[in-house]
């Protein structure tokens, strides 16, 4: 009987595995081993028994996961507190609650052919989905405007759309804002500007309808005129700061929209008074269904920190996030981070901040991480840091401390091997002759070393691609991710740029540093050239032959982690997708973007950025602070 139990147990996890979780190879490889041991102890007869209680219980799973991937596409609704559980008695009249429905809605962008890019498994979580749902309360209280006036509490009701991995139904949309004392409100979050396109269509589907639309993100932050005229044509209202801030007035920024949102009366704009400060901010709270949307679903993202000191050109993190790198406090972190292994199984946690290296809380991050795998539980976490963070005995406790705290994965901002090309980056702290050590440093802690690199500067030559994958498989790099050099609203290069002339494209999807390039220097390589480059540098790179070498580095989580990244680029690049921006197979849709020319400007020139927006000269003078070893 024990070993009946073993057997179906052993099956029953590696198909759930197989289904839910399929990166967790290591888990599968226990449940087959644990397995193998079984029929060796049991005989014949009772494996066969086990093997048809498995595969009843297989059975099961497969068609309970196939009933959850038909109700995934159903938004995620909280039970109405004050709905109540038995059906009312008859003749007894129930004020029906009044109730604010706001849809958390992630746009995704479109590819060449006009076809939103829409998979059955989506890579990672949109923070920003979870870090809103965090930041809206269950309840408001109106305030009055006149004199008199009772305050009245509203429900608000939170549900999500990841339009990157759901179809976007706006009939449902509007159906769950139908009904007496109910209003509505879309919230367009965490707009990169290659989805900014796709948002405006999404608005223009919610405009037909009278439902009214927020968005915010990145894109917004970067405040260029050209997208608040676009706003306004599908009348949305613009976001323009963190979540968590205050408008300049000092009321809470998420408040003021929500009770904006209530009395249908949305500002064309929330301009926040500055970066706020987030050590007691919200905590995400993790959705368990959007969590079943992604590939991996025991992996959560967490921002730690916001800012960056640093002076990268191309980078928006220092020039909206700010220099002054502002920290959570990490006490809160350990509960936060037990619960959400305990309520919902996550594991893995990629800290998204761009450069965790720089936040002052840094090594009490890590011993909470530490602390918590003391405890026995699991957590393994990636991170992000600039090529400084391993100098000097700082940097060799960091690395101590990372492996301590279960650091598997490391990406580092490499972005180039030439000194010059780094000059042109504005990227004083890279020192391409360093580089080899510092990637040698994470090996001998066992973390695994995946980089950025960034095709298509002025200063690159043909032939690049191919020479910089060799330089960089040479150096240790494990898996390497490389972008076509995109000027990102906000950036110091798109001022720089456009004031130049060198901006030639006007359409905001094709700014998603893989589908195109449209930079043009006088002397450098063509658009066409770029291209062939950036294919080259993938083609070179993720040769098969460059496999094995993982496992020389690399041992346990971090080696299974590394194969799997491999692998995961070498499918997404054959897709034709970029790896960070792809997923598990294509979710079909009829939509095709129709308007080609309606959201697009005629000329580049309606691209101007504000004279005194982030990134520009006037900003830069104020806000720029070196903080470069050299
Ligand atoms: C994690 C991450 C990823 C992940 C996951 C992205 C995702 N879908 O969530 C991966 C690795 C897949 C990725 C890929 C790419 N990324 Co990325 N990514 C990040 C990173 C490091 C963290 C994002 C995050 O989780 N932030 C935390 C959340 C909570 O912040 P937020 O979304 O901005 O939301 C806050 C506010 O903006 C505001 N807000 C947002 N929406 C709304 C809506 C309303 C109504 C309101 C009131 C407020 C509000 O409130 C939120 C809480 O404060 C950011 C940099 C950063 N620090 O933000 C870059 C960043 C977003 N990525 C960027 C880019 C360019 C890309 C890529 C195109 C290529 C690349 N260079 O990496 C690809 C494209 C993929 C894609 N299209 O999604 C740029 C975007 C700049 C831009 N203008 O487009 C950023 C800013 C980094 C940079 N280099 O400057 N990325
Ligand atoms: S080090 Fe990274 S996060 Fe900091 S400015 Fe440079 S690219 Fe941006």
């Amino acid at each position: 009987m024990a070993n009946n139990t073993l057997t179906s147990r052993a099956i029953g996890t590696a198909a759930e595995l197989l289904q839910t979780n399929p990166q967790s190879l290591k888990r599968f490889g226990a449940a087959i081993s644990e397995l193998a041991l079984d029929i060796s102890k049991s005989g014949i007869n009772s494996v066969v028994d086990n093997v048809k209680a498995g595969v009843q219980k297989t059975y099961d799973q497969t068609f309970g996961e196939i009933g959850r991937m038909m109700d995934r596409n159903k938004a995620y609704v909280e039970k109405d507190p004050l709905e109540p559980d038995e059906p009312p008695a008859k003749n007894i009249e129930i004020l029906k609650p009044k109730k604010l429905v706001v849809w958390l809605v992630h746009p995704t962008n479109y590819r060449q052919n006009g076809e939103p890019r829409k998979f059955k498994r989506q890579i990672l979580p949109t923070n920003a989905i979870s870090q809103l749902n965090a930041l809206i309360p269950k309840k408001i209280t109106t305030q009055p405007s006149i004199e008199n006036e009772k305050p009245e509490e509203i429900i608000v009701e939170t549900r999500f759309l990841e339009d990157t991995a759901q179809p976007f139904d706006i009939d449902e949309i509007q159906r769950s804002m139908d009904g007496e004392n109910v209003h509505g409100v879309v919230m367009l979050c965490g707009i990169q500007t290659n989805q900014w396109m796709r948002a405006l269509n999404l608005a223009e589907l919610c405009q037909q309808k009278n439902i009214p639309v927020v968005a915010g993100g990145y894109h917004v932050r970067a405040d260029l005129p050209i997208s608040q005229q676009q706003a306004k044509k599908y009348g949305i209202s613009l976001a323009i700061g963190e979540g968590e801030s205050e408008l300049e007035d000092g009321s809470p920024f998420m408040d003021k929209i929500l009770q904006d949102a209530w009395n249908q009366n949305l500002q064309p704009e929330y301009r926040q008074s500055q970066n706020p400060k987030i050590d007691n901010a919200s905590l995400p709270l993790i959705i368990e269904d959007y969590q079943e949307l992604m590939i991996n679903r025991n992996m959560a993202t967490l921002e730690t920190s916001r800012g960056c000191p640093l002076p990268c050109s191309f980078c928006t993190i220092r020039t909206i996030g700010g220099t002054d790198v502002r920290t959570r406090d990490p006490k809160s972190m350990k509960e936060w981070l037990r619960g959400q292994y305990d309520q919902h199984g996550i594991e893995t946690v990629f800290i998204t901040d761009d450069n965790f290296s720089k936040s002052k809380q840094r090594f009490e991050v890590l011993d909470v991480l530490a602390d918590l795998r003391a405890e026995g539980l699991p957590i393994g976490a990636m991170i992000q840091v600039d090529t400084m963070a391993t100098l000097g005995k700082e940097g060799a406790r960091f690395v101590d401390a990372c492996q301590k705290a279960g650091v598997y994965a490391v990406f580092l901002g490499i972005e180039s091997v030439d000194p010059a090309t780094l000059k042109g980056m504005d990227k004083p702290q890279n020192h391409p002759d360093r580089y080899k050590d510092m990637i040698q440093t994470w090996h001998d802690h066992n973390i695994l070393a995946q980089c950025g690199f960034i095709l298509g500067s002025k200063e690159d030559t043909p032939g690049v691609g191919r020479r910089s994958a060799q330089t960089l498989l040479k150096m240790g790099i494990d898996v390497a991710a490389a972008y076509v050099l995109t000027p990102l609203p906000g950036s110091v290069d798109y001022h720089k740029f456009h004031e130049a002339g060198n901006v030639k494209e006007a359409d905001f999807n094709a700014y998603d540093s893989h589908s195109k390039a449209y930079l043009e220097f006088p002397g450098g390589m063509s658009p066409e050239q770029i291209m062939k480059e950036y294919a080259e540098f993938y083609e070179e790179f993720f040769a098969l032959k460059n496999l094995p070498h993982l496992a020389e580095r690399l041992e346990g989580r971090a080696l299974i982690a590394a194969m799997r990244q491999w692998f995961w680029y070498k499918y997404a690049i054959n897709k034709g997708d970029h790896p960070m921006y792809s997923g598990w197979g294509t979710l079909e849709t009829d939509y095709r973007r129709s308007d080609f020319t309606n959201n697009i400007p005629t000329d580049v020139q309606e691209l101007a950025p504000r004279a005194d927006g982030p990134g520009s000269p006037a900003r830069e003078k104020r806000g720029r602070k070196l903080d470069v070893i050299s």
